[in-house]
């Protein structure tokens, strides 16, 4: 089973995170679990600081190397999982290697994934060096934590899980695998304000139906994701 692990100032955000959808259904079913870490817990700052003035001078305050090294030890021995592979350090920001479906299909194969969620102005170059296997970014824009990006992480990676997004979905998401968009998809009403379902999908031809769904999602890929695109398989 999978454990997602979390380090975080803030653990109160993630309070809501398994109380809807089939992200529910996956703690309800115990396909996965989540456990969430409070830094400050860690920290030997006799007043619960976590974080001090950047060396070279500079605006804002930096996260501790300290409290992320002891936490991320902490949960590594407890959850002892067999075999170093199985276990992933990962550290949020916008330095990273861009999260992409093939990476959330990686992580969900793994037996514990530990997330560091970073805070301030940044975070102790050594943390990189020493705690975090890997650096991931969500997109090439600034947030003020790493929190937000460990739930895009949760999410992603447990509707991959075996029996968490039924077969049909997991098919869909299956083409986004291939690096193509989905199809434009359309439910009851056949006409809204005007706008037709095109026929082809009323016609009941299964064939014609499947033909034009490749060809939509193609073309919608080249309009809109011209580098996915090119990475079609
Ligand atoms: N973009 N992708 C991102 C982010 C906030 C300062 C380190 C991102 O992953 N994380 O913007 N994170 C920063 C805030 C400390 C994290």
């Amino acid at each position: 089973m999978l454990t997602i692990d979390i380090i975080t100032i803030f653990p109160k955000i993630f309070e809501n995170v398994v109380e809807f959808g089939v992200i529910k259904e996956a703690f309800n079913n115990n396909l996965c679990r989540l456990n969430i870490y409070n830094l400050r817990d860690f920290t030997l700052d006799k007043h619960k600081k976590v974080d001090d003035r950047p060396y070279g001078g500079g605006p804002g305050m930096i996260m501790n190397v300290q409290p992320i090294y002891d936490a991320a030890t902490f949960i590594k021995s407890k959850n002892r999982v067999a075999g170093k592979e199985g276990q992933k350090v990962l550290l949020l920001s916008p330095k990273g290697g861009r999260l992409t479906q093939a990476k959330l299909r990686y992580l969900s194969g793994l037996k514990n994934i530990i997330i560091i969620c970073g805070r301030y102005e940044g975070i102790d170059e050594r943390v990189t060096e020493l705690v975090a296997d890997e650096e991931l970014s969500i997109g090439d824009y600034v947030l003020t934590g790493g929190e937000i990006p460990a739930m895009v992480v949760i999410d992603g990676v447990l509707r991959l899980l075996p029996g968490v997004v039924g077969k049909s979905e997991s098919l869909e998401c299956e083409s986004f695998e291939n690096n193509l968009l989905d199809h434009p998809q359309y439910t009851r009403p056949p006409i809204f304000k005007g706008l037709k379902v095109p026929d082809v999908l009323l016609s009941g031809n299964h064939v014609n139906i499947e033909k034009w769904r490749k060809k939509k999602s193609l073309d919608l890929t080249k309009e809109k994701k011209p580098d996915l695109f090119d990475k079609k398989i």
